[in-house]
């Protein structure tokens, strides 16, 4: 009997920059994946991004998410470029997909893998693996406030934050219920000392929600001091729940203590399904570097595992992991790791090993 291949379409997103060598790299390998596990991917692939802005004055077409709203998830490279402003490439695509699709979690593992140098000391495996749960849909991100009196000595600006009860509710429940089947405890980062109003109504529904999940240990700090202790004692952490600026800054230092944002993933989750989710890594376009060939394409690659156990297919995710293990484990490595391979050549290690351990 022939079973039929499990068939997934994917928007797949390149964007900017090194965006366009990691998401062809880590396609070259999750279709090798694909064929050992009987999965066919359909690569919906969509040249937006600031190239596109800089033609047509917009990230992306009018029509953008009604085209993938039916994809089974989205697969994003990197957004941005040097002569289109940040926030235009930014509230252009990346937040406009979160947003419309709800994907409010935004889930960034940190986890020191074997052979991959921290530059914490003393610092092993066993003693980082954290996963960070940033709010992803509202909070510090928000396009409400304004701007008077341009240009003179009365210049002003101001900008909103937006937390609601729903919002946030829904996203400590998620860390919850993640760190009930992990090690079992959830830290807050929370700044109640100096925001007075959005913090405090953050840290009570941390204690409501607490209250909630008796089984699940609980930890509280400023981030000004939570970053201290991801440096001085990362151990102490397993899921860290956080707003959408503190989670930003908290998941590339999580990043860099873990060895290199080049192998930070990231998925964008919409937890009730109705609509794609989205996984990309957790760095950027990388301009300095684009065009070089030497981008770490393990973010984007581990975004990709991330993606198959969303799509159910955890066998296929567990073998892919075990693979890029191996791969740092031996050495293979792009230059922000210590190493001197290229882009396609950890694709193509991680590709031999997937191919070695199915035989
Ligand atoms: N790979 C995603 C990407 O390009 N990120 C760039 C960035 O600035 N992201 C900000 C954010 O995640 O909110």
């Amino acid at each position: 009997m022939t079973i039929a291949p499990r068939h997934f379409r994917i928007a797949t997103l390149p964007g900017d920059g090194i965006g366009n060598e990691v998401v062809p790299a880590a396609i070259s390998v999750l279709d090798v994946l694909g064929e050992i596990n009987g999965i066919r991917f359909d690569w919906k692939t969509q040249e937006w991004g600031c190239e596109y802005f800089l033609r047509t004055g917009r990230m992306m077409p009018d029509d953008a998410l009604e085209q993938i709203a039916g994809d089974d998830a989205i697969f994003l490279g990197a957004v941005g470029a040097p002569g289109v402003p940040d926030h235009e490439s930014l509230w252009g695509m990346l937040i406009p997909i979160r947003r419309e699709f709800d994907q409010y979690v935004n889930l960034r593992p940190a986890r020191l893998l074997a052979g991959v140098p921290t530059p914490l000391a003393g610092v092993v495996p066993a003693d980082l693996d954290m996963a960070v749960i940033r709010e992803n849909v509202e909070g510090e991100y928000s396009r409400i406030g304004g701007r008077l009196y341009a240009g003179t000595p009365h210049e002003m600006v101001i900008q909103e934050s937006v937390f609601t009860r729903r919002g946030v509710e829904r996203v400590m429940n998620y860390a919850f219920e993640l760190a009930s089947r992990r090690r079992g405890d959830v830290t807050s980062a929370t700044k109640s000392n100096g925001i007075v109003f959005t913090m405090p109504f953050w840290d009570e529904i941390f204690a409501e929600r607490s209250a909630a999940h008796p089984g699940v240990t609980t930890q509280q700090y400023h981030i000004d001091a939570l970053v201290a202790h991801f440096v001085l004692d990362p151990k102490r952490f397993d899921v860290v729940v956080a707003s959408n600026l503190f989670g930003d800054i908290l998941t590339d230092l999580g990043a860099a203590v873990a060895g290199s944002i080049g192998i930070a993933p990231s998925a964008n989750i919409n937890p009730e399904r109705l609509h794609p989710s989205m996984f990309e890594p957790v760095h950027g376009s990388a301009p300095d570097i684009a065009g070089q060939g030497i981008a770490n394409p393990v973010g984007q690659i581990w975004s990709g595992a991330m993606m198959l156990d969303h799509l159910g297919e955890a066998d296929a995710a567990a073998q892919l992991m075990k693979a890029i293990e191996g791969v740092l484990a031996d050495g293979i490595k792009t230059r922000d790791l210590g190493g001197t391979a290229t882009t396609v050549e950890v694709a193509a290690a991680i590709v031999d090993r997937l191919k070695a351990d199915a035989t």
